[in-house]
C-alpha cells in the first residue's frame, strides 16, 4: 500500500539535496546546522518552484505569440489551501522529495506541515475558484485568477469551554513561496470623487471623474501548476497601498500623524477576508474591496489587450472574463467606464463588447446571500459608476417595455437592476444577469430552480442565458494527494492515467465484484481511518475506534445544512442504545467539523450544543465505545485532506433546494464514502450516477419542501407532539440535559423548531432521516455488500472532475480550445 516507496536514483536524490542546501544557504542564509523544519520547508518550496519557473513563463509566452484567447477568473476568494504536495506532485517530484528528505534524516510530512495555509476564502465558492483553477491549468487554457491578497484569511477557530472563538490568522508571517511580489505592477484605484461633463480632444461631450482619494493596488503572482506541470497559470493578487502623493501632501503641511494614519486606512482595504458567506454584510469596507480588485484586474486586463491590440473590436474573442458570483459585479460598470470615458467609444458598441465578455456564476439562492448596494453609499462612493449603473438599466427597462405585449409595471419593478422598495439599492445579481452572455447554476437543479425562482423574470427576458455548469473537484488534490494509499491501490490496477482522466475509474466496476480487490479497498479505509485516529487523538486527546463507521458531517456550520438534524439523529441513537434498542448497529463515530460565521449566534450555539453532546456522550458507561461524537476543530482545506479518505459515511442533509451544488459531497463520494442525504444540490447527480442502490436518500424533495413552506402546511408542533422519540430528543436539547448547569441554554434553539416556524423543515424530515440512518447501520454490517457500494462510488466519480467541468465552461461559455490530453500521455 506503500504510494511513495523509495524509487529515485541516487542521482537525483543528491542533486535535490544539493539544489535544498543551495536554498537553506543563498535563499535563506541558514547553515544546515540549527536549521528548523520550517527552514527546511521552505527550501524544498524554492527547490520546487524553480522546477516551475520555466513553464510558466513558456506559458505565458505561449498565450502572448499565439494571441490566444484568455480566461479571467474574477472571484474575491480563492480558498487554496496548501501547495506544496500538490506542486511536488505536479512536477513529478513527490517520491524524490520524501526520499531524499528521510534519507538526510528529516521528518517529511512534520516539514509538510510547516507550510501555512493559504485559505484566502470562506468555504464552497472560494474551493470551488481554486480547483477551476488547478483543472484550467491542466487543460492548457491560458487563466488567470484575480482577487485580493488578505493579510488576514479566513480566522483559525479555537474551542474554550465547547465555544468557538475566532483568532486572525497571519498567514504571510514567514512570506510566501509560492507568489512573486510585483511592485512594479502597482495600479491607481480611484474612489469617491465627482461627475462632470467635458469636451475631450474631438470637441466630444464627454464625462469626467474627477478628484477623490487613491489607493494603489499591487500585484502578487501566485503560481498554479497544472498535472504534470505542462503548464502553468498565475492567480494575480492584489494588495493595497496607500497612494504616496496624497499621503505626501498631508506630510507636507505637517500632518505627520494623519499622514500615517490615512495610509494605513488606505492600506486596510486588503487586510482581512470577510469571514460569512452566506449572508450579505452590506458593510462600506467590503464594496470598497469588491472595486478594489476589479479596478484593478481590468487595468491590467485591458493593458494586456491593448499592448496587441490598437482599438477593442476583437475583445470579446480575446476576453472571457467570469464572474464568481456578484462580488465582482462592478466590473461591469468599470469596463463601461474605460470603454466610453477612457476610449470614446459608443454606448452600444461598449454594451455589446460587455455582453461578449462576461459571464456569471450563481452560487446560492439563500435570499439573505444576494447582494444589493444602497444606491446612495456606490454613488458617494463611485459617482460615475452609479450613473452608468443606471443608464444599464435605463436601456434595459427600455427593451423590456418594448417587448412586452401589455405594460407590465410591476413586472418591470422587479427586472429593475434598482430595488425601489425602501432605501433604494442596486440589484448586483440582476447587474450581472443582464450584463452577461451566460450565466450559470452550479447543479442541474440549482440551475431549476434559478429558472423557476430568483431569476424567473429574467429568465423569461433572456431564455438561453441560464445553463448549468455542474461543479467539479480536482482529482490532483482530492484524491491522488489526499489518498495516496488509494490512489497506489488504483494505479496497481488500472495505471494512473485516472488522475488526469477521471472517467478511467470505470476500470472499478468490475473490480467491486472482487473479493480480493474488495479486502484491498477495505485495507485502504482501514489505514485511513487509524491515521485520522492518530491525528484526533494528537489534537484533542480522544481516542476513537477504526473498526466504527466514520459518519461525517464537515462544511460550514449554516441551519440550512443542518447539523442540528445529524445531531438530533446522535441523540435518538443515543438514547435507542440506552435503551437496548440499538443492538443491531454497528458502533458509529460522528465527526463534525466547520466554522461558523463570527456574528451568526445560532449557528455557533450549535457548535457549543454538539460539544456538550459530545462531553455527556462520550462519558457514558453505558454507551462505552458503541457511539462518539467529535468535533475537529479549525477545519480547513488541510483538516479536509485528512477526514475525505477515512470517512465511510457522507452527511449532505441540507434542506432540499437550498444547497446550491455541494463538493464535500463529491470529495467524500470519490474517496469511497456512501451518501446519506437529501436530493438537493449535486446530491441529485452524484444518485444518478452511482445508482439509487449506492447512495441513501430520504426526505422531502424541493418542491415538496416548498410547497411545505409556502402553502403553510408544516405544523412543527404536530411534529413534535407526534413523535415520542424526537418529542424526547427537543426535550432532552431544550431542557437542559447536555447543560445541567444552565439548562436553558438551548431554549432558543429548540424554539426555532417549535414555535418559530422550523424554516429549514428538520421536524418534517426528521423521521425519514432517523429510519434511512438505521438503514445504513445495517448496511454497514454487511462488509463485502458495503465494500462493493463504495467503490462504485468511487469508479462512478468520472462526472465530477473539474475537468469536465472547467472543459464545459469552456466550450459553452467561453470558447476556448482545450488540451486533448492533459496527461501528455
Ligand atoms: O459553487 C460552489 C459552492 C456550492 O457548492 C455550495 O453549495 C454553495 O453553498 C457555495 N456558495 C457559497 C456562498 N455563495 N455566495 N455568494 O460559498 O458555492
Amino acid at each position: 500500500l506503500d504510494a511513495d516507496a523509495p524509487v529515485a536514483k541516487e542521482s537525483e536524490v543528491d542533486a535535490l539535496k544539493r539544489r535544498l542546501h543551495k536554498h537553506l544557504r543563498h535563499s535563506l542564509g541558514k547553515g544546515a546546522v540549527g536549521s528548523t523544519a520550517l527552514d527546511w520547508y521552505m527550501a524544498l518550496a524554492l527547490s520546487t518552484r524553480d522546477l516551475m519557473v520555466e513553464t510558466w513563463m513558456d506559458s505565458t509566452h505561449r498565450a502572448y505569440a499565439n494571441d490566444a484567447k484568455r480566461v479571467y477568473y474574477l472571484s474575491m476568494e480563492f480558498l487554496v489551501g496548501r501547495s506544496l504536495t500538490a506542486n511536488l506532485l505536479a512536477t513529478g517530484s513527490l517520491g524524490l522529495a520524501r526520499q531524499t528528505l528521510t534519507d538526510m534524516g528529516l521528518d517529511f510530512d512534520a516539514i509538510l506541515d510547516q507550510e501555512p495555509e493559504a485559505a484566502l476564502g470562506n468555504g464552497g465558492l472560494g474551493r470551488l475558484a481554486a480547483c477551476l483553477m488547478e483543472s484550467m491549468t491542466t487543460l492548457g487554457i491560458p487563466a488567470y485568477g484575480y482577487g485580493i491578497y488578505y493579510d488576514y484569511g479566513m480566522f483559525s477557530q479555537y474551542i474554550d469551554g465547547g465555544q468557538q472563538v475566532e483568532m486572525p490568522e497571519r498567514w504571510l508571517r514567514h512570506g510566501n513561496v509560492w507568489a512573486f511580489d510585483r511592485s512594479d505592477v502597482t495600479l491607481p484605484v480611484r474612489f469617491y470623487g465627482r461627475t462632470e461633463d467635458a469636451l475631450d480632444v474631438r470637441n466630444h461631450k464627454v464625462r469626467r471623474w474627477l478628484d477623490g482619494e487613491e489607493v494603489f493596488a499591487e500585484a502578487h503572482d501566485l503560481l498554479v501548476a497544472g498535472h504534470g506541470c505542462w503548464t502553468v497559470n498565475s492567480i494575480r493578487l492584489w494588495s493595497a497601498q496607500a497612494s504616496r502623493e496624497f499621503d505626501l501632501r498631508r506630510f507636507n503641511q505637517g500632518d505627520y500623524i494623519n499622514a500615517v494614519a490615512e495610509q494605513s486606512f488606505s492600506e486596510s482595504l486588503s487586510h482581512v477576508l470577510y469571514p460569512d458567506d452566506s449572508t450579505s454584510m452590506g458593510k462600506e469596507l467590503r464594496l470598497k474591496q469588491e472595486y478594489f480588485f476589479v479596478a484593478a484586474s481590468l487595468a491590467d486586463i485591458v493593458r494586456r489587450f491593448r499592448s496587441i491590440h490598437d482599438d477593442f473590436t476583437k475583445f470579446p474573442q480575446k476576453v472571457a472574463i467570469q464572474l464568481n458570483d456578484t462580488h465582482p459585479a462592478l466590473a461591469v460598470p468599470e469596463l463601461m467606464r474605460i470603454l466610453i470615458d477612457a476610449h470614446g467609444i459608443g454606448w452600444d458598441e461598449a454594451w455589446s463588447i460587455c455582453n461578449g465578455t462576461f459571464s456569471y456564476t450563481n452560487h446560492t439562492l439563500l435570499p439573505e446571500a444576494l447582494e444589493t448596494w444602497p444606491v446612495g453609499l456606490i454613488g458617494h462612493m463611485l459617482p460615475r459608476h452609479m450613473e452608468i449603473i443606471y443608464e444599464i438599466n435605463h436601456h434595459f427597462l427600455e427593451g423590456v417595455r418594448h417587448r412586452a405585449t401589455q405594460p407590465d409595471d410591476t413586472r418591470v419593478g422587479r427586472l429593475s437592476m434598482i430595488d425601489e422598495a425602501g432605501e433604494r439599492r442596486v440589484r448586483m445579481s440582476h447587474l450581472a444577469f443582464v450584463a452577461s452572455h451566460r450565466v450559470n447554476g452550479v447543479a442541474a437543479l440549482h440551475t431549476d430552480l434559478m429558472r423557476a425562482g430568483i431569476f424567473g423574470d429574467l429568465h423569461r427576458e433572456f431564455p438561453d442565458r441560464i445553463v448549468n455548469k455542474t461543479n467539479g473537484i480536482t482529482p490532483r488534490r482530492w484524491l491522488q494527494a489526499a489518498n495516496r494509499p488509494l490512489t497506489a491501490l488504483i494505479t496497481r490496477h488500472l495505471g494512473d492515467r485516472f488522475v488526469a482522466h477521471l472517467d478511467d475509474l470505470r476500470g472499478l466496476v468490475p473490480l467491486a465484484e472482487d473479493a480480493a480487490f474488495r479486502e484491498e479497498f477495505r485495507a485502504v479505509k482501514r489505514t485511513n481511518k487509524e491515521a485520522l485516529c492518530r491525528y484526533v487523538d494528537a489534537r484533542l486527546g480522544v481516542e476513537l475506534d477504526p473498526n466504527s463507521l466514520f459518519d461525517v458531517q464537515v462544511k460550514r456550520i449554516h441551519e440550512y445544512k443542518r447539523q442540528l438534524l445529524n445531531v438530533m439523529h446522535v441523540i435518538t441513537l443515543y438514547n435507542r442504545i440506552r435503551e437496548g434498542r440499538a443492538d443491531d448497529q454497528p458502533p458509529r463515530t460522528v465527526l463534525l467539523a466547520g466554522k461558523a460565521a463570527p456574528g451568526y449566534h445560532m449557528a455557533k450555539l450549535i457548535i457549543r450544543l454538539i460539544h456538550d453532546v459530545a462531553r455527556v456522550i462520550n462519558a457514558d458507561p453505558l454507551v462505552g465505545e458503541r457511539l462518539r461524537l467529535v468535533f475537529v476543530p479549525d477545519y480547513n482545506v488541510s483538516v479536509a485532506e485528512r477526514i475525505m479518505p477515512a470517512a465511510d459515511l457522507s452527511e449532505q442533509i441540507s434542506t432540499a433546494g437550498t444547497e446550491a451544488s455541494g463538493t464535500g459531497n463529491m470529495k467524500l463520494a470519490l474517496n469511497g464514502a456512501l451518501t446519506i442525504g437529501t436530493r438537493d444540490g449535486a446530491n441529485v447527480e452524484i444518485g444518478e450516477e452511482v445508482g439509487e442502490e449506492n447512495i441513501f436518500f430520504f426526505g422531502l424533495t424541493a418542491d415538496k419542501a416548498e410547497v411545505l413552506r409556502t402553502k403553510g402546511g408544516h405544523d412543527p408542533w404536530q411534529y413534535y407532539t407526534g413523535d415520542p422519540e424526537l418529542h424526547m430528543v427537543l426535550d432532552m436539547i431544550g431542557q437542559g440535559a447536555f447543560s445541567p448547569a444552565e439548562p436553558d441554554r438551548y431554549r432558543a434553539i429548540v424554539d426555532t423548531l417549535t414555535r418559530h416556524g422550523d424554516y429549514y423543515l428538520l421536524l418534517a424530515d426528521y423521521a425519514d432521516y432517523i429510519a434511512c440512518q438505521e438503514r445504513v447501520g445495517l448496511a454497514y454490517r454487511d462488509d463485502e455488500a458495503w465494500s462493493r457500494k463504495a467503490i462504485l462510488n468511487v469508479a462512478r466519480m468520472g462526472r465530477f472532475s473539474s475537468d469536465v467541468t472547467v472543459s464545459e465552461y469552456a466550450r459553452e461559455i467561453w470558447r476556448v480550445p482545450v488540451r486533448d490530453d492533459p496527461a501528455g500521455m
